[in-house]
C-alpha cells in the first residue's frame, strides 16, 4: 500500500516507487502462570500482525513481571531502556502485546517519543485496511471509535497517531480530527446504519431458514485454512492468503452431502487470542452467522506449534458469543504438512473424534462430508426442521436435476 513514507528514486531513467516498511519493536510481558513458550508464541504472532499491517519487527523484547505496571505496562526503567534502544535501532513504532490503558499509552509515548500502538489497535488497523463491504467498513470504524473514545483527553483533542504508516488507518471520519462529542455522534450514526444492515441480514437469514437448508459455519483461528477448505468444498474462489485476517466478510454457498442433500456452508472471519472486545461488539452481526448455524466446523491448523492455544482462544470466543454448546466437528487441517504416520496418530489420539484433512490436497474431505452428514442427518436437528429441510432439499434436487459433481460450479448465495 502506498503510504506517507513512499519515496521515488531514479535508476537509469526508470522511476521506482518503493514503500519503506516501518521499523517496529515488539514488547510483551511474561506474567506468572504463563509458560515462556506462550509468551513467545504471542509475541511472534504480534510480529506477524505487524508484518500484515506493513511494518517489520526488528527486535522483540519480553519483560518478566508479576503484573503489568499501571502507569507504564512494563517497568519505568525498562521503558527508559526501550527509548534508547528505539533510537539506536531507528525504530518508528513500538508495539505492545496487550491492550494498553489510555494512561499507559500516554506515559509510554512521552518516554519513548515514538508512535506507541497496542495489540488491539494493530488488529483494528489490519481490519481497517482489509474491510471491503459497506458493513465491514462500518463495523471496523465503530470498533475503532469505541477504542478511541476513552483515549481522547478532553474536548477538541486531535488524534496524535494520524502521521501515516501502520496504526493510522481508519475508514471515514476517523481520519479527521475528532473530539468526544463528534465521536459519540458518529457512533450513533454508524449504529443506526448497522441496525439497517442487520435488519436486511435478518431478512436474508429468515429466507435462508425458510429454505430449510441447514447452515454449517467454518470457524477457527486466523490462517487455519477456513477459506481454502471453503473453496475446496464449494468449488469457489474466495480470497486466501498466508497472512492474518484474509477474510472479513462472511460468504455463504450451497454444497451437497454424500446423501445428495444440500447444506449452506459459511466462511467466516478468523479469531485470534486477545481478540479485541470492541471488535466482537462491533462484529456481532457478522458473527451471528456462526451463532445461527446448525453445526460448526472448527478448522485448526494442525501443523502449527501453537495449535492448542489457538483451540483455546477459539473456544473462548465461542463462549463469549454464547454458542459453545452448538454441535461442532473439529477439523484438523494442513495434514499434508505432517507426513509421519506416528505423528498423525499422536494428533488423532490428542483430538478424539476430530477429522484430519488437507484443504490443499483434498485428503480427508470425504470423511469430513460424512461426519457432517452423520451429525445433521442422524437426529441432531429437531424433527420439524428435519422434515422441512428434506422437503426443500428434494425441491432443490428436482430443480437442479442430479446433485452437481464436486467440480461443478456451485450455486452462489453470496451475502
Ligand atoms: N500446506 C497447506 N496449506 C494450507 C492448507 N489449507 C490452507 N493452507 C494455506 O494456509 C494459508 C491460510 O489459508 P486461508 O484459507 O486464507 O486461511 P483462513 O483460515 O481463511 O484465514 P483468515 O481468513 O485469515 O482467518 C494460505 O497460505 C493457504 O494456502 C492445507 O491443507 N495445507
Ligand atoms: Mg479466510
Amino acid at each position: 500500500m502506498a503510504g506517507v513514507g513512499d519515496f521515488r528514486c531514479n535508476v537509469g531513467g526508470e522511476r521506482i516507487l518503493e514503500t519503506p516498511r516501518e521499523k517496529a519493536i515488539a514488547v510483551g510481558l511474561e506474567l506468572p502462570g504463563t509458560q515462556w513458550w506462550e509468551t513467545e508464541d504471542s509475541i511472534n504472532e504480534l510480529a506477524e500482525l505487524a508484518s500484515t499491517a506493513g511494518a517489520e519487527v526488528v527486535v522483540k523484547v519480553i519483560q518478566r513481571r508479576n503484573k503489568p505496571d499501571p502507569a507504564y505496562y512494563i517497568g519505568k526503567g525498562k521503558a527508559e531502556e526501550l527509548a534508547v534502544l528505539a533510537i539506536t535501532l531507528h525504530a518508528d513504532v513500538i508495539i505492545f502485546d496487550d491492550e494498553l490503558s489510555p494512561a499507559q499509552q500516554r506515559n509510554l509515548e512521552n518516554i519513548l517519543q515514538r508512535k506507541v500502538i497496542d495489540r488491539t489497535w494493530l488488529i483494528l488497523d489490519i481490519f481497517a485496511a482489509r474491510a471491503a463491504s459497506k458493513e465491514g467498513k462500518i463495523q471496523v470504524e465503530l470498533a475503532q471509535l469505541y477504542y478511541l473514545l476513552p483515549r481522547l483527553v478532553g474536548k477538541g483533542t486531535s488524534l496524535s497517531r494520524l502521521g501515516g504508516g501502520i496504526g493510522t488507518r481508519g475508514p471515514g471520519e476517523t481520519k479527521l480530527e475528532v473530539d468526544r462529542r463528534r465521536i459519540r455522534k458518529r457512533i450513533s450514526v454508524l449504529r443506526k446504519e448497522l441496525e439497517e444492515i442487520a435488519k436486511r441480514r435478518g431478512l436474508q437469514r429468515s429466507t435462508r431458514s425458510k429454505s430449510g437448508l441447514p447452515l454449517v459455519s467454518l470457524v477457527g483461528y486466523t490462517n487455519a485454512g477456513k477459506s481454502t477448505l471453503f473453496n475446496a468444498l464449494t468449488n469457489s474462489e474466495v480470497f486466501v492468503e498466508d497472512k492474518l485476517f484474509a477474510t472479513l466478510d462472511p460468504t455463504i454457498r450451497r454444497r451437497y452431502l454424500p446423501s445428495g442433500k444440500f447444506i449452506l456452508l459459511a466462511d467466516t472471519v478468523g479469531f485470534i487470542r486477545k481478540l479485541p472486545h470492541e471488535l466482537i461488539a462491533a462484529f456481532r452481526a457478522t458473527l451471528e452467522e456462526a451463532a445461527n448455524s446448525d453445526l460448526l466446523i472448527h478448522v485448526v491448523d494442525a501443523s502449527h506449534p501453537g495449535k492448542d492455544e489457538h483451540c483455546e482462544a477459539v473456544e473462548e470466543v465461542l463462549n463469549t458469543l454464547g454458542i459453545s454448546d452448538k454441535p461442532i466437528i473439529t477439523c484438523l487441517n494442513k495434514i499434508d504438512l505432517i507426513p509421519g504416520s506416528m505423528e498423525r496418530e499422536r494428533i488423532r489420539l490428542d483430538h478424539p473424534g476430530a477429522v484430519l484433512v488437507s484443504a490443499e490436497t483434498g485428503e480427508g474431505l470425504d470423511e469430513l462430508l460424512h461426519a457432517i452428514s452423520n451429525i445433521l442427518e442422524d437426529g441432531a436437528l429437531p424433527r420439524s426442521r428435519e422434515v422441512s429441510r428434506n422437503a426443500e432439499a428434494a425441491k432443490i434436487e428436482n430443480s437442479f436435476g442430479k446433485p452437481p459433481e464436486m467440480t461443478d460450479q456451485a450455486p452462489k448465495i453470496t451475502e
